[in-house]
C-alpha cells in the first residue's frame, strides 16, 4: 500500500506516522507513506500558498499553481495514482470504501486543504474521489486524511502485524462491539461478568454475541437492518426486548 499525501502542515502525518506500529508497517515495505509539503511547490520568495477568494467573503483560498505542480511531480514517476480529496462536500467515507481503497493497487494520493478551501480546478482536473469522514467541521483536511489512512493501512495484509482474523471481522460486520474486560475480576466494588471468568467458550460466545447485538439495538438500531443476522441472532434479539421489559434500558 502506498500513500502520497499533499499538505501545509506535514508535522501532522510524521507524529502520527512515527509511532512504533507504523514505523513497522513503514520498515517491512508493506506500507509506504511519503508527506508532500505544499510550499516546496511554490515559486515565489514568499512560498505563498493561499490568495483571497474572487467574489469575496471571509478568509483565504488555497491557490491551484502548488497543487498542480505537486501533483504533477507526485505522478511524474509514472505510478499508477488515485487522487483522493478531503473535503465536506465529498461521498461519506465508511469502511465498505476503506476496503475498497486497502484493495486499490494504485498509489494513493490524498489532496489536504485549509482556510476555506482549495480552488475548484484542483477538483476538476486532479481530483477522482472526493471523501468526508462527517458531518461535522474540521480546520482542514489533514486529519481526515490520517482518519482514512488509518482504517485503510489496518486493512492491508500483514501491515499492522495484528492479524485480526478476518473471520473474526465479517462476523461482527455492521454491528457494534461486545464489551470488554481484563483483570482484576473485581475493581472498585465493580465486577466481570460471571460468564466471561466461566471458561466456557460457547457461553462466552453466545454473551459476546447478545451485548454486541444490545448495544446495537439501543444506541444505533439502524445498523440491524443492513447487518448481516443469523437465526439465533434473532433469538438473542427477542431475548433482549423480554429484559427491556423488566429493565429498561439506562445508557442515553
Ligand atoms: C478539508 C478546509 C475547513 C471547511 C470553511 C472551515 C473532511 N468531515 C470533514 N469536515 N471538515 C472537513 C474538511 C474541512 C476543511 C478542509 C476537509 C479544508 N476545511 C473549511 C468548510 C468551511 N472551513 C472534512 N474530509
Amino acid at each position: 500500500m502506498r500513500c502520497d499525501v499533499i499538505t501545509i502542515f506535514p508535522e501532522i502525518f510524521n507524529a502520527y506516522f512515527s509511532l512504533k506500529i507504523f514505523e513497522r508497517a513503514l520498515q517491512s515495505g508493506i506500507v509506504g507513506i511519503k508527506v508532500h509539503n505544499l510550499r516546496d511547490y511554490t515559486f515565489d520568495r514568499h512560498k505563498t500558498v493561499d490568495d483571497y477568494p474572487y467574489g469575496g467573503g471571509p478568509g483565504m483560498v488555497l491557490k491551484p499553481e502548488p497543487f498542480f505542480r505537486a501533483v504533477k511531480a507526485i505522478r511524474a514517476d509514472g505510478v499508477e495514482t488515485c487522487t483522493i480529496m478531503l473535503s465536506p462536500q465529498g461521498k461519506p467515507f465508511d469502511q465498505e470504501t476503506a476496503l475498497a481503497l486497502s484493495k486499490e493497487k494504485r498509489r494513493l494520493l490524498f489532496i489536504c486543504g485549509r482556510y476555506e478551501g482549495i480552488d475548484e480546478r484542483v477538483k476538476d482536473a486532479l481530483v477522482e474521489r472526493e471523501v468526508s469522514i462527517g458531518d461535522y467541521i474540521l480546520t482542514g483536511g489533514e486529519l481526515a486524511a490520517l482518519v482514512i489512512i488509518d482504517s485503510v493501512v489496518r486493512l492491508v495484509p500483514g501491515a499492522l502485524g495484528d492479524e485480526h482474523s478476518a473471520d473474526e471481522e465479517s462476523f461482527s460486520w455492521g454491528i457494534l462491539d461486545y464489551p470488554h474486560y481484563t483483570r482484576p475480576p473485581e475493581y472498585e466494588g465493580l465486577k466481570v461478568p460471571e460468564t466471561l471468568l466461566s471458561g466456557n467458550h460457547g457461553e462466552i460466545a453466545r454473551w459476546r454475541r447478545k451485548e454486541a447485538l444490545r448495544r446495537t439495538s439501543s444506541r444505533r438500531p439502524e445498523l440491524l437492518k443492513r447487518a448481516p443476522l443469523t437465526e439465533e441472532d434473532d433469538r438473542l434479539l427477542l431475548e433482549i426486548k423480554e429484559e427491556e421489559k423488566d429493565e429498561p434500558d439506562q445508557c442515553s
